[in-house]
């Protein structure tokens, strides 16, 4: 709980939105929202909207999460960034999404940065001639199954048709060549990123294999919108696989070109982070018939809520009761780390201010350790991610999203097959199992809690100061601003140096990296002993 000391958060607000001139406090206004009582989730917030010019965002931009977000962590498939050289080179490496080739003679193309190193002449005189040479010279060192060609910026300004040359080279060079229009100002945010590699993703490369016997695994999901940061999705994978679960493909954390290409087999998509895959979740749905049903993975406790969901899906004795003996190994380990760690985090409290999911998911591990979210939100995410997909049909289509291509899908004509009859869908419905929906962050928070899109900087620093958290989460931009402030910043986004988080090994990792950091005594020595001690 916030101490006596802090201001009503309506207070807050307001105290915010004074420092803006009169336009910019009105948009806002409707950004930074006092949330309502959990069971009401009438309130409206702003989001996927432009930032304000000059102020400092946390957001990234639409290359960023179309290259490094969704096809980065995929191994196999060849990246190249047409484009200057500091768009490949500061995407280099940058997120911690892991993967584990089966053999050492597998490949695996992340650790390399491969780009056209655009120059002026480029510019000037076009530069699809210099992204074919690459194209070729990258096909004869690594001879992959698949190349991506990602465009930054300048490209979509000279107007290089990088689709025209990746159909070129997959006519020439025999593999599989797409591009994406990924230019790092289409959309507000990398959001608009993620949409376009979702549609190119499915477009080239998602039900291109064939359909593999139907014997492989009787329980067989796709796990969407988990990228392995930090090793999460090995965590999931040995999990799903002690209960017999079959996973077909993730998007795409430690995935493989062949894993995607066959998704369509699968009878159930698990989403993880709605934000960045809920359009291949709603177009596998739609082409195969394949239902979508959103789970977490991060907190014990809502693993085994998602674990138990996938049970009640396939609605299998066998799998049930192994799925109940795993959560039951399992929880023992968690019951202990989380009571031993409690005592000394119980009442403590967190802000949360990530991308578009983990503001929601990590606020279930901070509360199993009796922390308190009081304020929480997303750099980049849509009101359906905060209020839920039940106000998708209101959401205002701006000219800023119209600007990404919305694929039109229809059923496919041999292997769209309904997985579940509409009265096992009825028995869904019934066990309270809400089959392609997602109720959003701000019904989970609490009344009076903050929720703010698109933090900038000086929300940040005045919040740190109003509310003087026992922990900030945000990432590496932000971190050490707020450490000087005698604040612990835990990096959401790539967890610092620790992980995995996921499953329930993960929790108690999780449990213990905080308790170390909110309980640490050096954030009273932030100041030196001449300065005069505010903090701590
Ligand atoms: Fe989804 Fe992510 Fe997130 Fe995201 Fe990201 Fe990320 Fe994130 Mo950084 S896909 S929206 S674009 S959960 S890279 S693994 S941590 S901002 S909250």
């Amino acid at each position: 709980m916030p101490s006596s000391s802090v201001p009503s958060p309506q207070v807050v607000k307001e105290e915010l939105i004074r420092a803006y001139p009169k336009k910019i406090a009105r948009k806002r206004a409707e950004q930074i929202v006092v949330n309502g009582p959990a069971a009401g989730g009438t309130l409206e917030i702003k989001a996927n909207v432009r930032t304000t010019p000059g102020a400092i965002t946390q957001r990234g931009c639409s290359y960023a999460g179309c290259k490094g977000v969704v096809i980065g962590p995929t191994r196999d498939i060849l990246s190249i960034t047409h484009g200057p050289i500091g768009c490949g080179f500061y995407s280099w490496l940058t997120r911690r999404n892991q993967t584990r080739p089966p053999s050492a003679s597998d490949a695996n193309y992340i650790t390399y940065c491969l780009t056209t190193d655009m120059q002026e002449e480029q510019i000037v005189f076009g530069g699809e001639k210099k992204l074919k040479a690459a194209v070729e010279e990258a096909y004869n060192l690594f001879h992959p199954k698949a190349i991506a060609i990602f465009s930054t910026c300048p490209v979509g300004l000279i107007g290089d048709d990088v689709h025209a040359v990746a159909r070129e080279m997959k006519e020439k060079l025999g593999i599989n060549v797409f591009g994406f229009s990924c230019e790092g100002y289409r959309g507000v945010s990398q959001s608009a990123g993620h949409h376009i590699a979702n549609n190119q993703l499915f477009k080239h490369v998602v039900g291109t294999a064939e359909t593999p016997a139907r014997e492989e695994g009787q329980f067989r999901i796709n796990l969407l919108g988990e990228y392995n940061i930090g090793g999460d999705s090995f965590v999931i994978e040995d999990l799903l696989a002690r209960c017999g679960v079959t996973l077909v493909a993730t998007f795409s954390g430690n995935s493989t070109y062949d894993a995607f290409a066959t998704a369509h087999t699968a009878d159930l998509d698990c989403v993880m982070c709605h934000r960045s895959i809920n359009y291949v979740a709603e177009m596998l749905e739609k082409k195969y018939g394949i239902p979508w049903l959103k789970v977490n993975f991060i907190g014990a406790e809502a693993t085994a809520k998602s674990l138990r969901r996938i049970a009640t899906y396939f609605d299998d004795p066998g799998l049930t009761a192994r799925i109940e003996a795993v959560i039951e190994e399992e929880m023992p380990a968690v019951r202990a780390a989380a009571a031993e760690i409690q005592p000394r985090c119980k009442g403590k409290t967190a802000m949360l201010f990530v991308g578009g999911s983990r503001a929601h998911h990590y606020q279930t591990l901070f509360a199993e350790i009796g922390m308190k979210t009081v304020a929480a939100g997303y750099e980049f995410a849509h009101r359906d991610d905060y209020e839920g997909r039940k106000v998708l049909p209101t959401v205002k289509v701006d000219a800023d999203s119209r600007n990404i291509e919305e694929l039109k899908v229809t059923p496919h004509p041999t292997e769209y097959r309904p997985r579940k009859s509409p009265e096992e869908m009825e028995r869904l419905r019934a066990a309270e199992i809400e089959m392609m929906d997602y109720k959003g962050m701000m019904p989970e928070m609490d009344e009076g809690t903050l929720v703010i899109d698109d933090i900038y900087q000086y929300d940040t620093q005045r919040l740190l100061e109003l509310y003087k958290p026992s922990i900030f989460c945000a990432g590496i931009k932000e971190k050490y601003g707020v450490q000087k402030m005698g604040i612990p910043c835990k990096q959401l986004h790539s967890y610092d140096y620790g992980g995995p988080y996921a499953g329930f090994t993960g929790a108690v990792n999780f449990y213990r990296e905080i308790d170390r950091m909110v309980n640490s005594k050096v954030w009273s020595y932030i100041q030196a002993p001449w300065q005069k001690r505010t903090t701590g």
